[in-house]
């Protein structure tokens, strides 16, 4: 039986993660480990999960690093150390509805993709609650990297993605993204390595607690990726 890890990164999320792990527990069909990576927050998410004492969670706290690229990898690492066939990355916030993920996994296992995208930007997916200001950033920073990259997916950006073990492997090789730029990162060697990708489309809700980690230092991060992508390219 192919066995499944969900790697689930964390920053100041304690008014969600509970919650989240509770039903994504009571949902997934298969096997899954739950890896949790939190960089050491604040507000106390890991002390909370460690208290509970859930079958097959483990979180894994980092004392000395901040980003949600390099706390992906890392968590991708346990999960391929852990022998996994498939590794899904999704958000704390409920943004990343778990309903979708019973459906998500059947694709990746019995249709064999590298990589299947929770999308919003196919038929039958879109944001809810999003302002304008959060949709032109999502919507330009897709546009860019479809113009360098020439990429043929739509979501581009979407944390909700289940990689099969090959293409973790080359997600990896992006050990220099640290921050929201590992997304592109890791489409832009899957798609150059020619891996199969199905895009799966969901409903985007905006986080209803806590706070967007992506602020003005993470864009500009982003943007001075693409420029070094477009040169390189
Ligand atoms: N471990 C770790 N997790 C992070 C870091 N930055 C963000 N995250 C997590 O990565 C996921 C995505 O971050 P969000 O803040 O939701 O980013 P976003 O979805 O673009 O912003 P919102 O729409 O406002 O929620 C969440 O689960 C965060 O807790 C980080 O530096 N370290
Ligand atoms: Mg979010």
């Amino acid at each position: 039986m192919a066995n499944f890890s969900i790697v689930i990164p964390t920053y100041n999320e304690r008014d969600n993660i509970v919650k989240l792990v509770e039903e994504i527990k009571k949902i997934v069909p298969y096997t899954s480990r739950i890896l949790i990576v939190d960089d050491n927050s604040p507000d106390g998410t890991a002390l909370i999960l460690q208290d509970l004492n859930i079958h097959n969670l483990t979180v894994l706290v980092r004392y000395n690093e901040r980003g949600l690229g390099s706390a992906i990898r890392y968590g991708i690492k346990k999960a391929i150390e852990l022998k996994s066939d498939f590794i899904v990355t999704m958000d704390a916030d409920f943004s990343h509805d778990p309903k979708y993920l019973p459906e998500m996994m059947k694709i990746a296992l019995n249709e064999n993709y590298d990589l299947v995208i929770g999308s919003r930007y196919v038929k039958g997916g879109g944001i809810e609650n999003w302002p304008f200001s959060r949709r032109i950033i999502s919507r330009g920073a897709n546009y860019l990297f479809k113009l360098v990259s020439h990429s043929p997916i739509n979501d581009n950006t979407s944390n909700y993605r289940i990689y099969s073990r090959k293409a973790a492997l080359l997600a990896l090789e992006c050990d220099t993204t640290n921050g929201y730029e590992f997304q592109i990162c890791s489409i832009f060697k899957i798609i150059r390595n020619n891996l199969t990708f199905k895009e799966y489309p969901i409903i985007f809700v905006d986080r209803k607690t806590g706070k967007s980690k992506l602020d003005f230092r993470e864009i500009l991060n982003w943007f001075l990726y693409i420029v070094k992508l477009s040169l390189s390219s």
